[in-house]
């Protein structure tokens, strides 16, 4: 059986001049190029050592957040989705992305206006999809969404992040076919019943943004409570630095868009 985190190809892009001047709900300080670039070589390098073919598409000036390739489509071995990001500086993204898509999938979908939807909101799930409504994710878009999973084979439920969380899965991630990593603010809902929970410890919750590739679990760096829970759960963890993306309010799932190519 194929599963849902093992992976031999991904997409990247290059951060932008710009990336500097990414979105965030709160100002905690401006990363820096530099810094950026250092974190995202070393996750591309983390892909590549799970064995992972990573594709570096061009920096976008004229797009600061396009780093975070994760939010404009949804990819699948079956095909991907155009997604319509729900930030209005972001809303480009999708046109910019599409050509590589169309290169690498024989089937790619538009999400058909006029909602909105980021790939952000998106948990993928043995069996099924979860999409999660956000600031960026509206009820429309994920309608929307549900219909165009549903052309790809995909069955979805919509269903909530919690208040002042920018995407579903920056309190979430997979770990394995039948466990999830959760914040307890979205464990709380009720939505993973049926599936193994492992919580955040508090004070770590920007760790739930993990990333299960093939045989590695990557985690950003600082979460040492996270770190101990997940090794003590058997998991091969990587760690990787994400506090200048995390300015942006930006983890591991963002940065690329990852799939198996059968
Ligand atoms: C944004 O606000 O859109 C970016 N600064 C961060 C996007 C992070 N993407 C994600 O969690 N999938």
């Amino acid at each position: 059986m194929q599963t849902v985190f093992a992976f031999n190809n991904a997409l990247v892009r290059e951060p932008a001049a710009s990336v500097v001047q990414g979105l965030r709900a709160e100002d905690r300080g401006t990363p820096t190029l530099a810094g950026v670039r250092a974190e995202h070589d070393a996750y591309v390098a983390a892909l590549q050592a799970e064995g992972v073919d990573v594709e570096r598409l061009p920096p976008l000036e004229a797009f600061p957040d396009s780093i975070f390739v994760e939010d404009p489509a949804l990819v699948f071995p079956e095909g991907a989705i155009l997604l319509r990001p729900g930030a209005a500086s972001r809303f480009g993204e999708t046109a910019a992305i599409a050509p590589a898509l169309r290169r690498r999938f024989a089937r790619v979908l538009d999400l058909p206006p006029p909602g909105f939807a980021d790939g952000g909101d998106v948990l993928v799930l043995p069996g099924r999809v979860l999409i999660g409504r956000s600031a960026r994710t509206d009820a429309t878009g994920a309608a929307a969404l549900v219909a165009a999973l549903a052309e790809l084979g995909r069955k979805a439920e919509i269903v909530h992040t919690p208040p002042g969380v920018l995407h579903f899965k920056s309190d979430c991630s997979l770990l394995d076919e039948t466990t999830v990593l959760s914040t307890t603010r979205l464990a709380a809902s009720g939505i993973f019943a049926g599936l193994r929970v492992l919580l955040v410890p508090d004070g770590e919750e920007a760790a739930a943004n993990a990333l299960r590739v093939n045989g590695a679990v990557l985690l950003g760096t600082g979460f040492p409570a996270t770190a101990t829970l997940l090794r003590g759960a058997g998991y091969r963890v990587v760690e990787l630095a994400v506090q200048q993306v995390g300015l942006l309010d930006a983890g591991l799932s963002c940065m690329s868009l990852r799939w198996h190519a059968l």
